[in-house]
């Protein structure tokens, strides 16, 4: 029998607007993969959109919870950030890093911090060059196209992109360090956005695409990063676990937009997690 994959999913709990742990615990969990959380901050809603929520900072609270993880011999199959609210939490997640992982780990990150050409007003403007640094520590990152101008240190483009664009923005974020690079919201045309994967040591680069939706929905980077991350769980390649995510995220979106849902709710990923479920293992067999 297989032994079950465990992932630790570091991010926020926005407790309304489906997005950061809300979405994780759900979607790696249908991929079969034990789910642990590191809550980083506790928001009354995310802050896309929204005004006046709530924010608990958690950042004291980290540390303890990685000792006491330790101190029980804990190990991870992968490790999952996301939404960090402070260069703090960046250094004390660079720390547990390299306190929770094996050889064997595949640490994950997310530099949530910028969408649509703009940094998330609560975040400095130095807080891409602290994101940049804690993308050099990880084996896969999936940034926006926001996120990769803003690490680079270039301006934003909008698209349609070319695949020379899109190449050159992979290598130099290869360049950071991570073994892998996972870029979202490419588009080389009007009707269709998805996201390319690069591996740097072959040098490979895949294109996955689906049907564009009109309208910007929060939360969708955690929708596929999570699918993604529950895909690599199962052993799927990354070209492979891409596709699974663009078309589960795609998927999301489309019933969200049909039901004409407030794009600050975050997508109805709900509906789409058996057939997720069943993606994965279609592609784990045919492998
Ligand atoms: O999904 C991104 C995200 C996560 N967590 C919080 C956010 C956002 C995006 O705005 O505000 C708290």
């Amino acid at each position: 029998m297989d032994v079950q994959k465990r992932v630790a999913a570091i991010h926020d709990i926005s407790c309304f607007g489906r997005c950061s742990l809300t979405v994780a615990l759900p979607v790696i969990s249908a991929a079969g993969v034990e789910t642990s959380v590191i809550p980083t901050a506790i928001l009354s809603t995310h802050t896309g959109g929204f005004t006046g929520f709530t924010y608990r900072d958690l950042t004291d609270d980290i540390r303890g919870i990685v000792d006491h993880w330790i101190s029980l011999g804990l190990a991870f199959d992968a490790i999952y950030t996301g939404f960090l609210g402070s260069f703090e939490q960046i250094d004390i997640i660079s720390e547990t890093f390299d306190r929770l992982r094996s050889k064997d780990t595949i640490v994950i990150v997310d530099p949530v911090m910028a969408d649509n050409g703009q940094l998330y007003k609560i975040f400095p403007k130095d807080f891409p060059s602290g994101m940049r640094g804690l993308c050099a520590k990880a084996d896969v990152i999936i940034p926006n196209m926001t996120e990769a101008a803003l690490m680079l240190d270039e301006g934003y483009r909008e698209g349609p992109y070319t695949a020379e664009y899109i190449g050159s923005l992979l290598r130099r974020l290869g360049d950071i360090g991570a073994k892998h690079v996972v870029l979202t919201g490419v588009y080389l045309n009007d009707e269709e956005v998805g996201a390319a994967s690069y591996d740097v040591a072959s040098g490979e680069i895949s294109y996955s695409f689906s049907e564009r939706i009109p309208g910007y929905y929060h939360g969708t980077g955690d929708v596929f990063g999570s699918a993604l991350v529950g895909s690599l769980m199962n052993g799927l390649s990354l070209k492979k676990a891409t596709e699974i995510a663009v078309s589960f995220t795609a998927d999301s979106i489309k019933r969200t937009y049909d039901a004409g849902t407030d794009i600050r709710f975050g997508v109805n990923s709900e509906a789409g997690l058996k057939r997720l479920a069943e993606d994965i293992s279609r592609a784990v067999s045919d492998q």
